[in-house]
């Protein structure tokens, strides 16, 4: 009798529990801080607490995370330290310190803006993080020094003020509104944020009904379904998946991670931290998040930027300089249709096809059609 009871119960406890590999939560976690910014102004408080999962384990709410801690990334826009330029031309950046990771590596400057908050690795390393975890929206400049290939991984978190139940207080009539995420990021190396990035959520509330939450093959956690008003308010489930130790090191394999999803600007945000440098430092990015801006609220993104050099420099008439081809092949890219490009050889042999055709240019400039 003892082993059926035990069917039964596992039974029971796989229909409770939907159809996730997570553990589940429900209702509100306990505040371990009330206010990580008690000295900035804001519509809302920022709290962090524990909640206990049905198998027992102790997860942090929002997140786990490096704000106490950790290196503040220099601002671009933030209220908080009355940093508030109108555009990226009128934004002092002279005191924005440089992290070196390679010595003999290229000194690139990253833009960044996330609702809410971010925490920045590059190989490995943790380059810094956001200034405001929840609100006011803000957002951040670094520079750091690496060779490529280099990988960027990034913690996103959609705060939450009530926590375990993924909502905020929106105003006295709604207690329990969902928030929504969102990340930009355009680095000067060419690197942007696009569906090339890998992203996959960690923790997702508020959740009505467990069975809305799907782990699809592609490695999506689908929440398709999932009402995005629910109605539980303070009885919400969570769910959190384990992070894995190793996420953010330059080795990481994000194989099975899906693709990250794009949003719009108008998804995600209307905030001068965002508008007033849209054009300029996310003239070429795309908001990106998990398969649910709403209710996936930790998400952890990943790029690897290959040694290949960006189109965009011979885009903008630039000088491109190959200083070591690999196996002396120089490969050109493009993910648009390009009429025609023009190539300057200064001192090197070109190959051409399988032909074994071999032409000699030097100081001249040549015109290769495209689709030939
Ligand atoms: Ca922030
Ligand atoms: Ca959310
Ligand atoms: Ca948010």
């Amino acid at each position: 009798m003892k082993n059926v009871s035990l069917i039964i119960s596992l039974f029971v406890c796989k229909l409770c529990f939907g159809q996730t590999s997570g553990s589940v939560t429900q209702g509100i976690g306990t505040t371990t801080t009330a206010n990580l910014m008690p000295a900035c102004s804001s519509n809302h408080v920022t709290p962090i607490g524990t909640i206990i999962s049905s198998d027992n384990k102790t997860w942090i709410v929002p997140a786990e995370n490096n704000f106490v801690s950790g290196t503040k990334l220099s601002d671009l826009h933030n209220t908080c330290n009355n940093i508030t330029p109108s555009s990226l031309a009128t934004a002092d950046l002279s005191a924005v310190p440089t992290t070196v990771i390679d010595e003999q590596g290229e000194v690139i400057t990253g833009y960044i803006f996330a609702d809410n908050y971010f925490e920045l690795y590059i190989n490995g390393i943790l380059i810094g993080v956001d200034a405001v975890p929840f609100t006011p929206f803000n957002s951040s400049v670094v520079k750091f020094k690496v060779a490529k290939p280099y990988t960027i991984a990034v913690k996103l978190v959609d705060w939450e003020e009530n926590l375990g139940v993924g909502s905020e207080i929106q105003n006295a009539t709604s207690l329990y509104h969902p928030g929504d995420g969102g990340f930009i990021a355009q680095f000067s190396d060419g690197t942007k944020t696009d569906a090339s990035w890998k992203a996959q959520t960690f923790y997702i509330a508020p959740i009505q009904d467990l069975n809305t939450v799907k782990e699809l093959s592609d490695g999506t956690h689908s929440t398709t379904t999932a009402s995005t008003s629910p109605t539980c308010n303070a009885t919400c489930y969570g769910i959190h998946y384990d992070m894995p130790s190793d996420w953010f090191s330059k080795n990481y394999n994000d194989a099975a991670w899906p693709n990250a999803y794009l949003y719009t600007a108008a998804q995600v945000t209307n905030q001068a931290a965002y508008t007033n440098f849209a054009t300029s430092a996310w003239s070429n990015a795309s908001f990106i998040w998990s398969s649910n801006l709403i209710l996936d609220n930790v998400v952890l993104v990943r790029k690897t930027v290959s040694a290949a050099s960006s189109i965009n420099e011979l885009m903008q008439g630039k000088l491109f300089e190959i200083n070591n081809p690999i196996e002396n092949n120089i490969q050109l890219t493009s993910r648009q249709t390009i009429g025609n490009t023009n190539i300057i050889f200064n001192e090197h042999y070109w190959k051409r096809n399988s032909t074994m055709e071999y032409y000699r240019f030097k100081g001249k400039s040549t015109n290769f059609l495209t689709n030939i």
